[in-house]
C-alpha cells in the first residue's frame, strides 16, 4: 500500500478558499430544478440566467474506508421565493456515514432527516461544531446575508445518493417569515409514500 506523507493547507484567503484544492464545484440554479417549492419563482429566476448558488472547493482522496474527504462549503446568501439559498442535500450511499461540519463564517441551518422520517434542523454559526451522525440526510441553508462557510470532512467510501431528496425534498423547509427564518413543513413530503401506499 502506498502512504501518503501528511500534508497541510490553509484557509487564509479571503472566503476561506483553502491555499489547495482539486476540485472546484459550482452549483447553479438550473441545478436545483425540483428543489425550490414555489416553482413560479424558480422559474422567473431561472429565466433570468443561470445565478450562481454554493460552491465546494473538494482536497480529493481516495474514495476508500479509512480515508477521509473535506473540503470547504460556500453557499452565497439570497432566495427562491421565500426559500433560501441551499445545497441540493444527500444522504450518503453508506448511510451508515457519518460527517463532520465546521461552521467558519456566515449563518445557517443543516436540515437533517432520516429514512425513518425523524428530523432535525441545527444553527450553524461561526465557531459551531456540527456532528451529523449515521444515516442522517443533511442540507445546509444559508440565512444569513453573507456567505455561509463550513468545512466537511466524512468517510472516503461513503459515496452520495441524490435521488432520494430529489424526489421529495426534505421533512421541513426553511422559508422566511417577517424576514426571519422559519421550520415548516414541506406539503410535498410524503407523496411518494402516501402513493406507494394505494
Ligand atoms: C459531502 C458533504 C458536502 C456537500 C456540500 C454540497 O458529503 O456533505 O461536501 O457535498 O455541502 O452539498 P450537496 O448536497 O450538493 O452535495
Ligand atoms: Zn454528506
Amino acid at each position: 500500500m502506498m502512504t501518503d506523507r501528511p500534508f497541510t493547507f490553509e484557509l487564509n484567503a479571503p472566503g476561506f478558499v483553502p491555499s489547495r484544492y482539486d476540485n472546484h464545484i459550482r452549483r447553479t440554479i438550473s441545478s436545483m430544478r425540483g428543489q425550490y417549492h414555489d416553482t413560479a419563482a424558480y422559474e422567473a429566476m431561472a429565466a433570468e440566467g443561470d445565478a450562481l448558488l454554493y460552491e465546494v472547493y473538494e482536497l480529493a482522496r481516495p474514495h476508500e474506508a479509512g480515508e477521509l474527504l473535506h473540503g470547504i462549503s460556500i453557499v452565497h446568501p439570497g432566495r427562491v421565493g421565500d426559500e433560501y439559498y441551499m445545497t441540493k442535500g444527500h444522504f450518503h450511499t453508506v448511510l451508515e456515514t457519518a460527517e463532520i461540519y465546521v461552521c467558519l463564517s456566515g449563518q445557517g441551518m443543516m436540515v437533517m432527516e432520516t429514512p425513518e422520517g425523524d428530523w432535525a434542523v441545527e444553527a450553524l454559526v461561526a465557531g459551531r461544531v456540527l456532528y451529523v451522525p449515521p444515516c442522517w440526510a443533511h442540507r445546509s441553508v444559508n440565512t444569513g446575508d453573507d456567505d455561509l462557510i463550513t468545512f466537511f470532512a466524512y468517510p472516503g467510501h461513503a459515496g452520495h445518493d441524490y435521488g432520494t431528496i430529489e424526489q421529495q425534498g426534505f421533512r421541513k423547509l426553511i422559508v422566511a417569515r417577517d424576514g426571519r427564518p422559519e421550520i415548516v413543513d414541506n406539503p410535498r413530503w410524503g407523496e411518494k409514500i402516501m402513493r406507494n401506499d394505494e
